[in-house]
């Protein structure tokens, strides 16, 4: 067995975690996943994507399953042709399924809107004209710049009508942000709406569009929703409102086939270096891996659940789990505008209630913040309805795991924690419900068809209780293909690291358990180096977060003339807890308890204790911040935080306190 950096004593001290969650006899018994799903896989994986393929409608079948002769460039299901959009609408409605709900939608002030398959395939009909009007047609792109509104769906689904590109743009990101997108993929109009719903406040949002297109020389067109009704300023030639386009429109489309191969989305992301990367997915494999990935890891009974997933349309996850999966399976859904604390924090339960939700998706830190917020909140509610929750975008630590099963879940759901990037397009390692013995904190196996490894530096897989680099070893049909404009950079990025193997490289840190279950440690750029130990700033934060008295951690590795790098620690106390517990010996005790947890060389050399974390707005930690904190450099670029005054409140919290 190799260890990348020779140190494994880190790794053999990781979360001590051995409870284990067998599927109840009743859950197993109706599941729509089974064990045999990995065997068929196995026995020929090209047969079982076909298989799943066949999910979808497809105009004209596939030649061939997979072509990877041009790696790493993949082409899934090459000849055949579909339309992604009639797959997610026309075709419930053809098999009689049109009086189904599609969306429940619920706006943050309260006001409502229901819409079943058969009104969505008028309303994306409606759309596709009114873009086709403005002169969009196949491989012209479309940025699409709204707050959670079911026009964010009409129109996404309305672009992959006519086979043209969205390429949707979160709505919390700034006018430089907004521009520097719409320019890399030349996109020919932009929709957006007047303002939107924030903590009961009207925000405006066309605002950031006209700021951003003074400088696109590509926009032709801004087609804007009226949402709230703020003023705006108005371009006669350039801007039209969505009520004078896409109502007047017929409410009949006819949707054209396209290649299997044919692309349907940008969606960019943030790389190690400042330009962002617009991650290119296509239509046939990546609707497939959609469709079979919600049935499965949610176990989804379209006829009977009600489905929640409260990501951002912004983010890939709302791109596939509330957009392509849910609704080329023919769900019915919850979509919800704003924030869970307006107009109070039990806003995600009464919804809950109100809609019977019976299988719930959410991210970590979203959990976390709940557990701050208390388990008297959750408890006023009924939650019975729920039988799955999903957990995505970061390691879930297996307190947080716990807390959800018991005061979510009612101690009887099964959780799925999945592993997935906007570059695989889908869930790729996760448990599968009524299948796997859930273990808190671990994503534990590649899905039935996948195929990932834990290796060394050198590509070599490391055995049963080994840790190292992520990489999946077999091409899968959501994947990339490619980075918008810049082969090379795909190539550079994803491939070139373990060109040798023919490995996408992932950039996460992860371990194999003794029963060679995979623990995902986070991104390896947050792995830290102490003395020549690699220590996951993820599994220090597990330990901190663990105790009593911390809500929340950070961990950052600052630079230390003797040790390499030494464990800075940013925590948030639990509300209630005696202000002692901020105090020297309260914060000896908590570096004990690290040191205690994982090992001596764990113990964090400072522990700091915050008011806020500084989060994206996707909910992810920048620890670039926090190690220029812990470094004592002036801070750097907060634009893309979701709250930008959070630095501030920390630097006046430690100059205060110090
Ligand atoms: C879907 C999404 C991808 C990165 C990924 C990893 C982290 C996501 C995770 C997880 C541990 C999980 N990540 N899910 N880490 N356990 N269940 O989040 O896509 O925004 O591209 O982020 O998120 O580090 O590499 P994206």
């Amino acid at each position: 067995m190799s260890q990348p950096d020779g140190h494994s004593s880190t790794l053999d001290n990781l979360l001590n975690e051995s409870r284990t969650f067998p599927p109840s006899e009743e859950f197993a018994g109706k599941a729509n996943a089974t064990a045999a799903l990995y065997d068929e896989a196995a026995a020929d994986r090209e047969a079982f994507w076909a298989k799943q393929a066949e999910r979808l409608h497809w105009d004209t079948r596939w030649d061939t399953v997979l072509d990877w002769s041009s790696a790493p460039f993949a082409k899934w299901f090459d000849g055949g042709r579909l339309n992604v959009a009639y797959n997610c609408a026309d075709r419930h409605v053809a098999a009689g399924n049109g009086e189904r709900v599609a969306i429940h939608w619920e706006g943050e002030p309260g006001d409502t809107r229901t819409i079943t398959y058969a009104e969505l395939q008028r309303e994306v009909s409606r759309t596709a004209n009114a873009l086709a009007a403005l002169g969009v047609g196949a491989g012209d792109r479309v940025a699409i710049y709204l707050p959670m509104l079911p026009e964010a769906v009409f129109s996404m689904l309305a672009c992959a009508r006519l086979g043209a590109l969205h390429s949707v743009v979160f709505g919390g990101f700034s006018a430089e942000a907004l521009r520097n997108r719409i320019n890399d993929a030349e996109a020919k109009v932009v929709i957006t709406s007047d303002g939107q719903y924030r903590r009961n406040k009207a925000m405006p949002l066309k605002a950031n569009v006209d700021e951003a297109v003074r400088e696109t020389p590509s926009v032709e067109h801004v087609l804007v929703v009226k949402r709230t009704d703020i003023d705006v300023e108005w371009d006669g030639d350039r801007d039209k409102w969505w009520h004078d386009v896409v109502d007047p429109q017929p409410d009949q489309h006819a949707p054209e086939a396209f290649d299997a191969e044919h692309p349907l989305f940008i969606l960019y992301t943030s790389g190690t270096t400042g330009k962002p990367k617009g991650i290119l997915h296509t239509s046939g494999g990546y609707l497939t891996q959609a469709a079979y990935t919600h049935h499965n890891v949610f176990d989804l009974k379209p006829e009977s659940d009600v489905f929640w997933c409260t990501a951002d349309i912004g983010w890939v996850t709302g791109h596939t789990y509330i957009v392509y999966g849910p609704l080329a399976n023919g769900a019915t859904q919850v979509i919800y505008e704003g924030t869970p604390n307006t107009p109070h924090e039990g806003r995600h339960w009464e919804i809950v209630q109100k809609y019977g939700v019976t299988l719930y998706y959410t991210a970590p830190t979203t959990i976390r913040t709940f557990m701050k917020w208390g388990a008297q909140i959750p408890a006023e509610y009924d939650l019975s309805t729920l039988r799955v929750l999903g957990s995505v975008g970061e390691p879930i630590n297996p307190e947080a795991w716990i807390w959800y099963r018991e005061n979510i879940g009612g101690g009887r759901t099964p959780i799925v924690d999945t592993w997935w990037q906007t570059e695989t397009g889908a869930i790729m390692i996760s448990p599968l419900p009524g299948v796997t013995a859930a273990k808190p904190g671990s994503a534990q196996r590649p899905l039935p068809g996948i195929s990932a490894k834990v290796v060394d530096e050198e590509g070599g897989e490391v055995g049963k209780g080994g840790g190292g680099l992520l990489v999946l070893d077999k091409p899968w049909p959501s994947m990339l293909r490619g980075i918008w404009g810049d082969d090379q950079r795909f190539v550079d990025t994803y491939w070139a690291r373990f060109a040798e193997q023919g490995y996408y490289f992932a950039g996460d840190g992860a371990k194999y358990d003794a029963d060679g279950d995979l623990w995902l440690l986070g991104r390896v750029d947050d792995v830290m180096n102490v003395s020549g130990h690699r220590i996951s700033t993820t599994e220090v934060e597990s330990a901190l977060v663990s105790h009593d008295n911390v809500a929340e951690a950070a961990v950052v590795g600052a630079s230390d003339p003797t040790t390499g790098q030494g464990i800075v620690a940013f925590v948030i106390l639990r509300g209630g807890v005696d202000d002692a517990a901020g105090g020297e010996a309260a914060l000896k005790e908590l570096r004990e308890h690290v040191s205690k947890e994982i090992g001596p060389i764990a113990k964090p050399r400072q522990i700091m204790v915050v008011p806020e974390l500084p989060k994206t707005r996707s909910g992810k930690i920048m620890r670039r911040l926090l190690r220029d904190v812990a470094e004592n450099r002036e801070v750097g670029d907060v634009s893309t935080l979701a709250d930008s005054s959070v630095m501030d409140l920390i630097s006046q919290g430690l100059t205060s306190s110090s």
